[in-house]
């Protein structure tokens, strides 16, 4: 295993999730945090045992970082926050609404939210969790409406992982959330966040001109 922090996401995916892969998540914090890293792969199509070994569910993404290995993207995040007090202050009270927010984003809100989506795309006419997303929206919203970042006063990780849940089209779309919106597009304006995206895109897209060179 090297000791180089390495991220793993698939070495190819269609167009769709593109820019939403969640090894994003892994790149941007540590962009953010000035990290050194690099990109390793496992297959999209034929995942095998290494891989299973590795993530569980066949999934991405993964890290390894000198002796530590381990996934799920929160999992990770939190490895890195640990190493960067640009992704979460050190003092008692900032590190603890650090974690109750970087919690929301995942349990409150990525867990109405992932469910409604697959319910919307798979064309469902009644989606019967619109009304908790909306509710967890409206409730996020009015958060927003008052402050500009989610805990001590700047940004931290818990904006980072928010805004990646948030940011997906359908959810974007869904109601009028004003400070909502504005607070996405803040924090997806950040260049750590660009790098990182333009960053997943272009590995998909080498990946598009190797297999159309292989045949
Ligand atoms: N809870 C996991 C979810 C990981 C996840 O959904 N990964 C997607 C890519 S963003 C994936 O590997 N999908 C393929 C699959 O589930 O088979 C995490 O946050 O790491």
């Amino acid at each position: 295993m090297s000791g180089m922090l390495t991220i793993y996401t698939y070495d190819w995916v269609p167009e769709g999730p593109r820019g939403f892969v969640r090894d994003v998540r892994l790149r941007w914090a540590a962009e953010e945090a000035g990290l050194v890293y690099e990109v390793r792969t496992v297959p999209f199509e034929h995942r095998d045992a290494s891989h299973f070994d590795r993530q569980p569910f066949g999934q991405v993404p993964f890290l390894t970082d000198g002796k530590v290995s381990m996934f799920e993207s929160g999992a990770c995040l939190m490895h890195l926050a640990r190493q960067s007090d640009v992704l979460m202050p050190r003092d008692a009270v900032g590190e603890a609404e650090t974690l109750q927010w970087f919690f929301a984003a995942l349990n409150s809100i990525e867990m109405v939210s992932v469910p409604w989506w697959f319910l919307e795309i798979s064309g469902e006419e009644d989606n019967g969790l619109t009304g908790w997303l909306d509710s967890r929206l409206a409730h996020l919203e009015a958060v927003l409406a008052e402050q500009e970042w989610l805990a001590a006063d700047r940004f931290t990780v818990a904006d980072l992982i928010m805004a990646d849940v948030l940011r997906v089209s359908r959810v974007r779309a869904h109601g009028k959330h004003p400070a909502t919106q504005a607070y996405i597009e803040r924090i997806t304006a950040r260049p750590a966040f660009l790098k990182a995206r333009a960053d997943q895109i272009a590995h998909f897209q080498r990946a598009d001109a190797d297999r159309a060179r292989a045949g």
